[in-house]
């Protein structure tokens, strides 16, 4: 199927992507896509959209002295436009998701990877831990901003581990190769394989494939844009701070929103499910 944004997926690889848990469309993204996103990247982290977190840095800093200083900022579609349409609600990212999870899609975060020179990856881990949906739906859209290698610490997976289980965490014993973040354990992971792909490609994966990234060791950014979606139909039972049962900081990429009478952003009617 091709749509208007000229990007197309066949039924075999829908097929393969619930076979595997993860599907690599090449060329999702424009190198006019890459490079906005990339100059929208700096931006943010030169403090260029007022944020309490992100002060502006000295206009004097060479661009790697302000970059070398994230390994990734959490949200970035909320103070960038272009984070939010280049990147977040590309249209062939929905239009890919509509065929794997839609046809109605909404996503609740995204998150810029800068990973510089020396900088850590994240270890064994299926998102659905962090993200619970009701219905096995959740999907990781992963923009490659670079070249993502073996050297500078591109994904790995294991292909059909999403149909495993869910697995419990713990910390890790290797800070020089992995963040803070915890650990999935229990499980072989003698069939791991790397996906390296070029700048512009992305990655999609399964909320229960289990997933990885090494430290980074080559000279150069190993930037990414990976925003997290799901069926618009499933309630999204991540805890707010009222405990909520349905948490609608989220934003329809595709499709309808079933839930619209309840809001969105951060001060929407949530409605508790008890
Ligand atoms: O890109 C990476 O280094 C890790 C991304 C990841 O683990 C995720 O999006 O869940």
């Amino acid at each position: 199927m091709t749509n208007t944004v000229g990007v197309s997926i066949t039924k075999q690889e829908v097929e393969s992507y619930h076979d595997n848990g993860y599907l690599v469309v090449p060329g999702l993204a424009s190198q006019q896509d890459v490079e906005e996103l990339r100059t929208d990247a700096l931006r943010i982290c030169r403090g260029e959209y007022p944020h309490p977190n992100l002060e502006p840095v000295d206009a004097g800093l060479a661009d790697d002295e302000v970059l070398r200083n994230f390994l990734c900022i959490h949200h970035p579609h909320k103070i960038s436009p272009v984070m939010l349409e280049r990147g977040v609600k590309h249209p062939g990212l929905a239009a890919v998701l509509q065929r794997l999870i839609g046809p109605d899609v909404k996503c609740m975060q995204s998150m810029l990877f800068v990973k510089p020179p020396g900088f850590q990856g994240q270890a064994w881990h299926q998102d659905e831990i962090y993200i619970p949906t009701r219905d096995r739906s959740l999907t990781g859209g992963w923009i490659a901003l670079d070249d993502a290698t073996i050297e500078n610490g591109c994904l790995y997976v294991i292909p059909g581990s999403h149909k495993w289980a869910l697995y419990d965490q713990r910390a890790h014993d290797n800070p020089e190769e992995f963040d803070f973040a915890g650990e999935s354990f229990g499980f072989d992971d003698s069939g791991e394989i790397p996906v390296e792909v070029l700048a512009g490609d992305a990655v999609f994966f399964n909320g229960y494939l289990l997933h990885r990234s090494r430290k980074n060791n080559s000279a150069n950014y190993r930037r990414v844009l990976v925003s997290h979606y799901m069926n618009a139909w499933s309630l999204l039972p991540w805890p707010d701070l009222a405990g909520h049962m349905d948490n609608r900081k989220i934003m329809l990429v595709a499709g309808i929103d079933p839930y619209a009478h309840k809001g969105t952003g951060e001060n929407c009617r949530t409605i508790g499910f008890r």
